[in-house]
């Protein structure tokens, strides 16, 4: 009798759970790294830097062998990110200037906007790097429009870069901590105010300049862009990282305090390991790789700090994160920061070649992980093809939201892959940098471009040539061997299909 009463009692309470904790969709939280390459992070090879808390993320998930971003530089990876649609289709995505207006007008569907109508609360916390406001940006007043009418909730960010001017942080529609009696003024033309510049006072700076980055010094580094006012309101390089990893932990605390029933998406944009590379103190010598090696060393505290936080509110199985990079890496990217003479030994493209803005693989293949405890198998690896192109379509089936149906979208639902359910993720891919590549199975083809073969500025082979690439990844993934003389066919076959591609809409 007392067995059957306590069967009835279970099944009672199983009956009586609400609907939304058996089947709440899972919050989702996008780490989106800067300039990170696919051999920078210990579970991808590094063995300069130590990287526990990235690795834990993969030990936990699936690694992804061939996850790309959609292009080598930041803004068309970004732009395609929430927008599922490639940069290349619309002008002025290339690298934002400080001043940019919002390249992503409002009404535009995004990730963001997609998932707060499946019920999500949303956050873009760190860098952007899409452009504020629909005219000229006034720093000194409300800025507008810019995450917040495309879909995020709440916002805190780093406007462009951190190289760039304003270094001050936006909340909402607002300069963080800014004196109204002081303020403002940016130029990316004629220099503006008094202050010292990197050109014209080197010996105030404690990071040189190296190519550009040589107007106004702000916190001892001279910035690309001119400068003035908003004293109280700039930014401490080496607290960024502290600042923005609060700022997440802060929203996740938030939101289980307030709106525990709804699930959440993150949107983390950190600033490492992005120029200028100044870490705090705490992480000051802890490679032997100098400014870079530490800034990893950083970004993993950082990655560290938003897994404890999910911990201690009991949202690790129920939340999916996804690591990975807006473009692959570069050393000296306009600072005299010691990352080419102290890299030794590491590989920051791992196997690949080129680099940030290049068309060869490293410009866009980088670490690609994704943790879902109930969902995603632990310790897993994936050779599917992937792009954070597809985060669109994969998140629009995760929640069981329909796209925009009147809209086409470049972006692709490869949910099963990205839960490590199927090995088939795209079948073709188009990768930008200055030229475009087409990625089909193991096969890619560069299409001819000019444009110096090298950037002098960086040193990194662009993957430039007026002579048309290709290149069969499995058995040569370093894209050494040039096939197009060899398989004319295939070459001309892929090259139309870009042109398909390219012309689609
Ligand atoms: C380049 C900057 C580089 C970096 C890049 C954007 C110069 C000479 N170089 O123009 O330092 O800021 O823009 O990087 O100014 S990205 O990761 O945001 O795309
Ligand atoms: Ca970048």
């Amino acid at each position: 009798m007392q067995f059957c009463l306590l069967r009835v009692l279970v099944v009672c309470c199983f009956l009586c759970v609400p609907s939304w904790s058996v089947a709440q969709n899972p919050n989702i939280v996008v780490i989106y790294v800067d300039d990170l390459g696919y051999g920078d992070v210990g579970c991808y090879g590094a063995r300069r830097v130590n990287t526990p808390n990235i690795d834990r993320l993969a030990a936990e998930g699936c690694r992804f062998l061939d996850g790309h971003s959609s292009a080598a530089t930041c803004t068309p990876s970004r732009y395609s990110l929430l927008t599922g649609n490639y940069a290349w289709r619309k002008r002025g995505t290339g690298i934002a200037p400080g001043d940019a207006t919002s390249i992503i007008t409002p009404g535009t569907p995004t990730v963001a906007s997609l998932l707060q109508k499946a019920g999500y609360r949303s956050a873009a916390i760190g860098k952007w790097h899409l452009g504020l406001g629909a005219d000229a940006i006034d720093w000194n007043k409300p800025i507008s429009p810019g995450p917040l009418e495309i879909g995020f909730d709440e916002c805190f960010l780093i406007p462009a870069t951190g190289d760039r001017v304003p270094t001050v942080y936006v909340s909402n529609h607002e300069v963080v901590g800014l004196d109204p009696n002081d303020p403002i003024s940016v130029s990316f033309g004629d220099p503006i105010g008094d202050e010292p510049t990197g050109l014209k006072n080197p010996e105030l700076l404690k990071m040189q300049w190296d190519h550009g980055h040589n107007a106004t010094i702000v916190n001892g580094i001279s910035r690309i862009g001119f400068m003035s006012g908003g004293k109280s309101a700039r930014w401490v390089d080496e607290d960024m990282a502290d600042v923005l990893t609060q700022q997440a932990i802060r929203f996740i605390d938030r939101h289980v305090a307030t709106h525990a029933k709804q699930p959440f998406f993150l949107y983390y944009n950190t600033h490492d390991i992005h120029v200028p590379r100044a870490p705090h103190s705490r992480f000051v010598g802890s490679t032997e790789l100098g400014p870079r090696g530490d800034v990893i060393s950083e970004l993993d505290w950082s990655v560290g700090e938003i897994l404890r936080t999910l911990d201690q509110h009991g949202l690790r199985d129920n939340t999916l994160v996804i690591f990975t990079s807006d473009n692959g890496p570069v050393l000296n990217d306009g600072y005299k920061d010691q990352a080419v003479e102290r890299n030794g030994d590491h590989t920051p493209a791992g196997p690949f070649r080129g680099g940030k803005y290049s068309a060869f693989e490293a410009g866009t293949r980088v670490p690609f992980i994704a943790r879902w405890p109930r969902r995603i198998a632990a310790g897993t690896t994936s050779a599917a093809l992937m792009c954070q192109i597809d985060f669109l379509a994969s998140f629009a089936a995760l929640v069981g939201e329909p796209l925009p149906n009147e809209m086409q979208f470049d972006s692709e639902n490869h949910l099963p892959a990205l839960l490590g359910e199927s090995s088939q993720g795209r079948e073709s891919l188009v990768l930008q940098a200055g030229v475009l590549a087409l990625r089909e199975g193991p096969w890619k083809l560069i299409e001819p471009g000019k444009g110096p073969a090298v950037s002098k500025q960086v040193n990194i082979e662009t993957g430039n040539s007026l002579a048309l690439q290709l290149y069969q990844l499995s058995e040569d993934p370093g894209e050494t061997t040039n096939l197009a003389k060899q398989e004319p066919q295939r070459a001309a076959e892929m090259m139309e299909r870009l042109d398909q591609i390219r012309d689609r809409r």
